[in-house]
């Protein structure tokens, strides 16, 4: 049975006391999970910039004045070289974000279907960011052989008007329904950094934990405030919000992939340890993330070595060696 946290029963978790806090999120952990594996995904942008949104955060959106350049969507070939490169890298999911506000049925649309369809081909899950979709656009990607959707909630309903007046929580929350329907898995977290308080941390967590199935993947972004938008002079999360937020999100959504997402590039090897420790067991990988740089993919093994962590096979490999034995 699923527990149905209150607001106030999160928000307890979230103020407990550190050390305790990481015990607890560290027990869940393991009971769900297996210690010391990580999820390495990969991440593209396919088209760059341009979007006529205007969340608060967003270095492609249109309006803001930042270096990001415009680039038209990508060639499938493109994409058949950066996969076959992410995975000889080892890793086991491609993530493609788009900067669009929402997915349109046009013939870019029919060429992210045959993208998805290429990375599918060589075992690697394949995972999408467009924007807003409809049932019908969530099943084509069903069917191409899309395995995730992502579509982040990114802070409270109550805080979101302050940091996105072009579309609602409820328009976000109808493509995360929409993608459901369709069978995809949902992936769906967040921002902590843009100036919410800690009842937003824990109100945008709670929206989260109340939806059935809860998604199998909830990536925690650390604000990386970048010159131009309107949240350029964000001062950096501490790192011990950080741990926080992950510890409560694996406690509250315990079979979830918690992800350690933007915002790694400005901690250190301790502070991402604390929070492998406090339940995140996935990551972004690759020198650069959408836009902003990442660790680099050596520096990241490195880590992997030293912290005795794996990273996880992609659901293809683990099905293939399942019919070979
Ligand atoms: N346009 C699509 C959308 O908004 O759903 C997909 C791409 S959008 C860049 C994906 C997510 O990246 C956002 O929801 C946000 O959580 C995260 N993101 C964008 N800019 C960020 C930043 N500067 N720092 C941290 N996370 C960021
Ligand atoms: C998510 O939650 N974080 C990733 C992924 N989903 C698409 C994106 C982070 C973007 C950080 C800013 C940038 O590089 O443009
Ligand atoms: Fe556009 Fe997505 Fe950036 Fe918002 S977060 S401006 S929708 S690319």
């Amino acid at each position: 049975m699923i527990k149905n946290w209150t607001k106030e029963e999160i928000l307890e978790v979230y103020n407990a006391p550190l050390m305790e806090l990481i015990y607890r999120a560290a027990e869940v952990h393991k009971q769900h999970h297996k210690v010391g594996e990580v999820q390495v995904s990969s991440l593209l942008s396919i088209k760059t910039g341009g979007c006529p949104e205007d969340c608060a955060y967003c270095p492609q959106a249109a309006r803001y004045h930042t270096e990001v350049k415009v680039q038209k969507l990508m060639s499938v070939d493109e994409i058949n070289t950066a996969a076959d490169n992410a995975k000889a890298g080892g890793a086991s999911r491609m993530c493609l974000g788009a900067a669009w506000r929402e997915v349109r049925d046009n013939r870019d649309f029919d060429k992210v279907l045959d993208m998805v369809r290429t990375i599918n081909s060589k075992g690697m899950e394949v995972c999408a960011t467009l924007g807003m979709v409809t049932e019908e656009q969530a099943k084509k990607l069903a069917d191409a052989g899309l395995y995730a959707y992502n579509h982040n909630l990114d802070t409270s309903e109550e805080n979101y008007e302050n940091i996105i007046s072009t579309r609602t929580y409820d328009d976000r929350l109808k493509t995360l329904g929409n993608v459901r329907k369709a069978g995809l898995t949902v992936c769906s977290g967040g921002i902590i950094g843009m100036g919410e308080t800690a009842e937003d941390r824990v109100g945008m967590l709670y929206t989260l934990s109340l939806l059935r199935p809860q998604p199998e993947s909830v990536p925690i972004n650390a604000l990386v405030a970048v010159e131009g938008t309107p949240l350029e002079d964000q001062p950096p999360v501490p790192i011990w919000d950080m741990v926080r937020m992950i510890a409560t999100t694996r406690i509250v959504i315990p079979t979830t992939a918690v992800r350690l997402s933007a915002g790694r590039l400005s901690m250190s090897m301790e502070g991402q340890a604390l929070c492998f420790m406090a339940g995140a067991n996935s990551i972004f990988a690759g020198d650069k993330l959408l836009t902003t740089p990442n660790p680099r993919y050596n520096q990241d093994m490195q880590m992997f070595e030293i912290l005795g962590l794996k990273p996880k096979k992609a659901y293809a490999d683990v099905r293939k060696t399942i019919t070979i034995e």
